[in-house]
């Protein structure tokens, strides 16, 4: 497992290597998220996430609140809480491995973890789990996590 702080301007780049090709556009995703029982750790700002593939597929969720189950006013990413999100998308053609965490407001927060379910028509569901254990802040320019386990999953099939 890797993780890697970026700086925000990866954003950018990121938003240009965005690929959604996959067409059947007819994949549910569910997102748990954990915040942190520390104090500060919950956050009013927006969290958006990229969800990616080993394929290099990419799925933006723009603003997870919009995917809230308790609506996009609801309050989310308060400490000690889990927070659901669902929402329908392309489907990716492999499974989860790679996940883009991009805060943007004004206050910081520490996630603890990000767990994903997809589930789609004629293929068995896959659940992705991501410990994440790290400060998101707006203001050390850590506002964006690259956690990239795409890497150690293709070497746990290699045969021997
Ligand atoms: C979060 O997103 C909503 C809707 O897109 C926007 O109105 C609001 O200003 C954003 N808040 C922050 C802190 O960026
Ligand atoms: C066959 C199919 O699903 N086609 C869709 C591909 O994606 C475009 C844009 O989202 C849709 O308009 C097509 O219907």
């Amino acid at each position: 497992m890797e993780i890697k702080h970026l700086s925000f301007s990866f954003l950018i780049i990121f938003s240009f290597i965005i690929n959604t090709n996959a067409n059947s556009s007819d994949c549910i995703y569910t997102i748990y998220v954990q915040t942190a029982d520390i104090p500060s750790a919950g956050t009013k700002s927006n969290v958006t996430v990229f969800i990616g593939d080993s394929y290099n597929d990419e799925l933006p969720i723009n603003n997870l609140k919009d995917w809230g189950l308790m609506g996009p006013s609801g309050n989310y990413f308060k400490a000690g809480e889990t927070d659901l999100f669902a929402g329908k998308g392309p489907c990716l053609r492999g499974p989860i491995c790679r996940l883009i965490i991009v805060l943007s407001g004004y206050d910081n927060w520490y996630c603890d973890s990000i767990e994903i379910t997809t589930v789609a028509l004629e293929k068995s569901c896959s659940q992705k789990h991501f410990t994440v254990k790290k400060w998101l802040d707006v203001n050390r320019g850590s506002a964006l996590i690259l956690q990239d386990e795409c890497v150690s999953e293709v070497k746990m099939i290699e045969p021997l």
